[in-house]
């Protein structure tokens, strides 16, 4: 496969993606009412596909609920009709369409009410399957906000600055800052037509990495203070109890791995996060070829090859032994 347009490069995966594209468009051009939603725990792209996706069925002059499970991450708050996206648990129609976003079920989004509706599911996890209505799988996009800015441009939309904004946030969030696996010359040429439709680098970067709450600071330490290393693997973790004694909101969890991926020699590292009810809430990351993604399909979740995760029973002694029995064997030899 080329470099320049990966996702092009096969006549055959391009025709594919191409009648995909085209299918969902046909159905948001017939439709008046749509639900867009994507994974409950919202990062940036859940967030920035979400809102664009919205503009873009508003250009279209239909109508479009945004709803997500979760409360919107402070750092994502800023985005531009950030607060157009409802909390809720249950979704009320009718609806012409759910357009679903990252989600590999109904069951991601945590909301209740969405069996009744026609699916468009819209993914590029690496675990991403066709169980929806109708499918457009892409693994090789950067982020969900990709394949709509590009679902957009098969629509004649006029990608405004708002919108740019949103899209840049989830390729930028995607990539890590343009560091993951999921960065390919491709993304720059996204990230280039995004800056020139409005998107300010400077501005989203300052937003998304120098925001952050005192809480996240010192819920990090805490986790640091456990930081364990063993070869090519790293684990850290945090209680129930540190996270109420840090005031610390599950937000606040978002990118604590990273730290531990980030060691020299580091092949594969594993975030553990006790939750109130017993249940132990994993982070993976990999860098490299240790694909985590395979591990945490394995114990019932998903990602991408190099970041995943899923959710594990208690207590945390055994859910960090049945990880790291799978980690293991992963990375080879010591580090
Ligand atoms: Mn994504």
């Amino acid at each position: 496969m080329g470099d320049t347009t990966p996702h092009l490069a096969d006549p055959a995966a391009a025709a594919l993606q191409e009648g995909s594209i085209e299918a969902i468009l046909k159905v948001l051009r017939q439709g008046e009412r749509f639900l867009v939603c994507s994974h409950s725990r919202p990062d940036g792209d859940a967030v920035g596909s979400t809102l664009a996706m919205g503009m873009l069925l508003e250009q279209m002059g239909k109508r479009a609920d945004l709803v997500a499970a979760d409360r919107i991450p402070a750092v994502y708050r800023g985005l531009p009709q950030a607060d157009s996206i409802r909390t809720a648990l249950r979704v009320h129609g009718p609806y012409d369409a759910a357009i679903l976003l990252e989600c590999d079920s109904l069951d991601r989004t945590r909301l209740r009410g969405l069996e009744p509706f026609f699916v468009i599911n819209i993914d590029h996890h690496a675990t991403g399957q066709p169980w929806g209505n109708l499918n457009w799988i892409d693994r090789e996009a950067a982020s969900a906000g990709e394949m709509v800015y590009r679902l957009a441009l098969a629509a004649g939309a006029t990608i405004t600055p708002e919108m740019a904004t949103c899209l840049y946030t989830t390729v930028l969030t995607d990539t890590g800052g343009f560091c993951y696996g999921s960065t390919r010359a491709s993304t720059f040429a996204l990230a280039r037509d995004l800056v020139e439709a409005g998107a300010d680098p400077l501005r989203i970067a300052q937003e998304v990495y120098f925001s952050t709450a005192t809480s996240k600071l010192l819920l990090l330490g805490a986790a640091l203070s456990n930081l364990t290393r063993e070869g090519r693997l790293a684990w850290l973790w945090v209680t129930h109890q540190d996270m109420m004694r840090t005031c610390a909101a599950e937000e606040d969890c978002e990118g604590i791995v990273n730290y531990a991926v980030s060691i020299a020699g580091v092949e594969a590292a594993a975030f553990l996060r006790e939750l109130p009810e017993s249940r132990i809430r994993l982070s993976l990351r990999s860098k490299g070829r240790v694909n985590v993604a395979a591990i945490a399909e394995r114990l019932g979740g998903g990602g991408h090859e190099n970041a995943a995760g899923c959710t594990l029973d208690g207590p945390l002694p055994r859910a960090m032994e049945e990880i790291l029995a799978h980690l293991r064997p992963s990375v080879s030899g010591p580090g």
